[in-house]
This record gives C-alpha cells, sequence and structure tokens, in this order.
C-alpha cells in the first residue's frame, strides 16, 4: 500500500536528511524516490519550483518543497510536536533555523568541509569561526543545561543543523581542522546529535560512499588526505 508522504530526495542532500529526521522523530512511514541532481526529470521539475530536494508529496498529490516548511508543516499535523508551545522560545528557535544557511555557507563550516587545499582551509576557518560563535553564545544564553538545543527533548533547531555537523565531521576526520575546539558548547551539541540514531541513521545505506564522491568531485582536500591514508 502506497504511503500517505513520499520523499524526493537525493542520497548526500542535509536538507532532505532534515526532514526525514523529523519523519523518524515522529514514527511516520514514508516512500522515498532518489533522483539525480545532475539529470533532474521533467516530473520533478514540475512540483520543485527551484528545481531542489526535499519535496514532500502528501496522500492527495499536494507537493510541498523547502526543508523548512516541510519540517513545520509535518509538526503541525503529527505529534509528538518538536517546536517548543512557548511562542517566545518557538520564535527563537525559528531564528537559529534561519540562521542555518548562514552558518553552513555563509560562509561557513562548509566551506572547512569542502576546503581545496591548506591556504584556502585556513581562510575558511577564519570566518567559519564567525558564523560559529553566535551559536556559541546562543547555547550559553538559551537558559537550558541540554544536551539538545531546548534541552532534553528532540527540537526541530536539532532536526536542522544534525546533518550539516554529520557532514563536517565526516570532512573534519581528515582534515583535523580543530574548529569547534574554541565553542565547547557547540562541540558537546554537536555530539549530542550524532549520538542520536534519528539523525545520523536518517540516510541511505551507500550514503558514506555517495559522500566521499562528493568529496572527490568538490576537489576536497579531504577527500585528498583520505585517498592518501587508504594507500598507505
Ligand atoms: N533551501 C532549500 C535548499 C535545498 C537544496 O539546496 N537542495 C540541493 C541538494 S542538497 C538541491 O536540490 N540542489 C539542486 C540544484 O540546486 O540544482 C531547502 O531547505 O529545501
Amino acid at each position: 500500500m502506497a504511503q500517505q508522504y513520499h520523499l524526493v530526495s537525493s542520497v548526500t542532500c542535509p536538507w532532505v536528511q532534515r526532514s526525514v529526521i523529523v519523519m523518524r522523530a515522529k514514527g511516520v512511514d514514508f516512500d522515498v524516490t532518489y533522483i539525480n541532481l545532475r539529470e533532474k526529470p521533467d516530473w520533478f521539475l514540475k512540483i520543485s519550483p527551484h528545481g531542489k530536494v526535499p519535496v514532500l508529496k502528501l496522500a492527495d498529490g499536494t507537493a510541498l518543497f523547502e526543508s523548512n516548511a516541510i519540517a513545520e508543516y509535518l509538526d503541525e499535523v503529527i505529534a509528538p510536536q518538536l517546536h517548543p508551545a512557548d511562542p517566545v522560545l518557538r520564535a527563537k528557535n525559528r531564528a537559529w533555523t534561519d540562521f542555518l544557511p548562514t552558518f553552513a555557507w555563509g560562509p561557513g563550516i562548509n566551506n572547512v568541509s569542502y576546503a581545496k587545499d591548506r591556504e584556502t582551509l585556513d581562510a575558511a576557518m577564519e570566518t567559519a569561526k564567525g558564523r560559529v560563535k553566535p551559536l556559541e553564545e546562543a547555547l550559553a544564553q538559551r537558559g537550558n543545561d541540554g544536551p539538545y538545543f531546548n534541552g532534553p527533548e528532540l527540537s526541530l533547531v536539532d532536526c536542522a543543523y544534525g546533518p550539516f555537523f554529520q557532514r563536517f565531521m565526516i570532512a573534519e576526520r581528515h582534515l583535523q581542522s580543530g574548529l569547534l575546539d574554541a565553542f565547547p558548547l557547540v562541540k558537546a551539541w554537536a555530539e549530542t546529535l550524532l549520538a542520536d540514531d534519528r539523525i545520523t541513521g536518517a540516510v541511505p545505506d551507500n550514503f558514506a560512499e555517495e559522500f566521499d564522491k562528493n568529496l572527490e568531485r568538490r576537489g576536497a582536500l579531504a577527500f585528498e588526505i583520505m585517498s592518501k591514508a587508504a594507500a598507505e
């Protein structure tokens, strides 16, 4: 029987993973279609206005796009609610979720993960620190002891950042940049997210292999270091 939700996906996409995490956290079953983003099918372009995944198709055929809109929709219709009940806290959570593209690409931590050589890595580290610092301050001021963003329970903020920490940590194993060392609260938060199977398990079986290929396609230093280590 067809599931109520159908996710249009691509294997290594962190924004898709965010949708999957929300559905896992809510115990929702769903079908998935993987597409090749380098050869987008026509049917996909018809339902994704900017040609990006994720798209979540509902039982009545409605297609939702944008991972934030999808996460908010799922949180409104399926328990348990991951957004805080308090409107001020909820607004703060939305703001930190909106900060995610700045954190990742601002130029943020993705520029570290995908740096092509030592020189660009050093430059990326400097700018990325400026993107991690506001989060460190937010965690210091959040008024709870974690381990998740809002305290003991997973939130939509955790669902959004988890995929980006997961990818950063894969590259970081090879790069050893130490980016998060100056930010102990962010580091502890990232470790909590990476210890949560709802987050790290929200990728397909071939994720590791495809992510390595992604690093290779980008000419990333992390891939070069990894290949050298494997050859030794
Ligand atoms: N703001 C979008 C970003 C989604 C996004 O960038 N998806 C990438 C894959 S990770 C994509 O589909 N890229 C295809 C393209 O840009 O042509 C969201 O949150 O859903």
